[in-house]
């Protein structure tokens, strides 16, 4: 087989992006040909995602496209779209940092509590994951006239190409499915009191969903048939097959709005000590675990940009960060992981209050607010990496960091500083690249494992190493600030 055009569907929490690449044997080359906001919508009270206006800007970027051998399609996960029997969307995805799904915690801990639900699910307990978001959706109008409950990578191929199935490594974000099958957890299901019809069959990285539909043809100016391939449809799953490393020994940070931390492993670990540690056990490309812990990455950044710039101050990143860089290290850090600081809103002023209640004097300025989000954050990167290795028994050399994170220089040497190992950052568009890897060997033009595919990435794709330098005391004193103890 020759060369392939292939378009990726990335969606992420702030942006959507058509990514086509170009690829065969040793080529492997990516642009972006369109992008578009995702901005989510407060309507009566809850926090939505507009997937209708996302769709259309993936009906944009197909035409953009010009002409394709294949789609992918990634986007963030635990979100779910409910279809009726007729194939109706019934109401606008709920986001994930809307307050209702915290609410379901107890009705299903009253089911299945914390310590029964992970040695099925294997996930860190996060309060939006889908199972408590299904719990809350249960109680309301409407629910019974639900039939397929979508994730949102599935509800936007069902559009594309009119068939339903639930990609397997998206759906072992839900609580429902089984890690150690990788099935849909019927037993857990049922207890809940969910019907079993919202859960189509699963598909798995590789197996051809469908073809775009004839609307979706004349629609766009595509001549078919256009393919639509499963791929790792997390956008995480797909990040982690991005990554190039060579190897095992290696942990990862796919860096965007959320920091994924952890490491690639065989077999889930299930143990009452990685429960308690957070982490969790996703299901990966190629029957891999992806043994990591959500950490909450820069959305802080993000979400503190937004105040200020709404409050009519300096918002420019760039700047901000070069301040940053001359701000002492370790003035102020948090727990990134505060629930309080989910939710949109004021960031810098969760940070001042973190700060107080820790005995901190806290940031006075804007550049040192983004100096204690990035220590904060290298710091967090630290602590889960040197968890991940405890729990798992597996030794790292490098540390991965891809994504969006990959361009923040500073985030990147801190991270290095902090780990105490290398960081090799890049590429930036990983989740894209895996997608397109994983469509690309579907299509018989890549051969091989995850190996193959990261060798290509590494002859094809430019990478940045920072050394670790600095004096690892100032990382273990600042861990004491946040926790009190240093994990080793
Ligand atoms: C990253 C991500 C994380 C998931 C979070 C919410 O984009 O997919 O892996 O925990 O978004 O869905």
């Amino acid at each position: 087989a020759g060369e392939l055009t292939l378009a990726a569907v990335d969606l992420g929490a702030s942006s959507g992006r058509v990514m086509v690449a170009r690829v065969a044997p040793g080529q492997l080359d990516l642009r972006e040909v369109h992008r578009f906001p995702n901005r989510p919508v407060r309507a009566a009270g809850t926090l939505h995602w507009d997937v209708l206006g996302l769709y259309a800007g993936v009906l944009d970027g197909l035409r953009a496209a010009g002409r394709l051998d294949g789609v992918g399609i990634d986007s963030w996960a635990v979100d779910i779209g409910l279809l009726d029997a007729d194939g109706e969307l019934l109401g606008n995805p709920v986001h994930y940092r809307d307050a209702r799904h915290a609410t379901a915690v107890p009705t299903v801990h009253a089911v299945a509590g914390p310590g029964e639900l992970y040695r099925v699910n294997g996930l860190q307990h996060l309060p939006f994951n889908t199972v408590f978001q299904l719990a809350a959706m249960r109680r309301r109008a409407g629910f019974g006239r639900a039939r397929h409950a979508l994730l949102v990578p599935d509800l936007l191929a069902y559009w594309l190409t009119g068939s339903v199935g639930a990609e397997v490594t998206n759906a072992s974000t839900t609580g429902l499915l089984d890690s150690t099958t990788g099935e849909w957890a019927w037993g857990l299901i049922d207890r809940l009191e969910l019907p079993r019809h919202l859960f189509p069959p699963l598909v798995r990285p590789g197996d051809r969903i469908g073809e775009l539909s004839p609307e979706v043809l004349a629609e766009t100016g595509l001549t078919g048939p256009v393919p639509v391939t499963a791929v790792g449809s997390h956008d995480t799953a797909s990040a982690v097959v991005g990554v190039p490393a060579h190897g095992a020994r290696f942990a990862y940070v796919s860096c965007g709005t959320w920091s994924l931390v952890g490491v690639e492993l065989i077999r889930p670990v299930l143990t009452d000590a990685s429960r308690v540690a957070g982490f969790t056990n996703e299901l990966g490309v190629d029957g891999t675990v992806r043994y990591l812990r959500n950490v909450m990455g820069l959305w802080l950044l993000q979400e503190s940009l937004r105040t200020w710039a709404a409050a009519g101050l300096p918002a420019d990143l760039a700047e901000l960060l070069a301040a940053a860089a001359q701000v002492p290290a370790f003035t102020a850090v948090v727990d990134p992981d505060d629930a309080r600081f989910l939710p949109p809103g004021d960031v810098p002023a969760r940070i001042a209050e973190v700060c107080a209640e820790t005995g901190q004097a806290p940031p006075s300025s804007q550049a040192e607010t983004v100096r204690c989000i990035l220590d904060s954050l290298a710091l967090a990167h630290r602590r889960t990496v040197r968890q991940a290795v405890r729990l798992t028994g597996r030794d790292v050399d490098v540390v991965h960091v891809v994504g969006g994170g990959a361009r923040n220089t500073l985030l990147c040497q801190l991270t290095a500083d902090a780990c105490g190992l290398p960081v090799v950052a890049g590429p930036v568009e990983a989740a894209a690249l895996g997608n397109v890897l994983v469509q690309a060997r579907a299509a018989g033009v890549l051969a091989g494992g995850l190996p193959e595919l990261r060798a290509l990435l590494r002859e094809t794709q430019a990478t940045r190493t920072y050394r670790p330098t600095g004096d690892p005391a100032g990382w273990d004193a600042a861990e004491r600030r946040v926790h009190g103890a240093v994990d080793d």
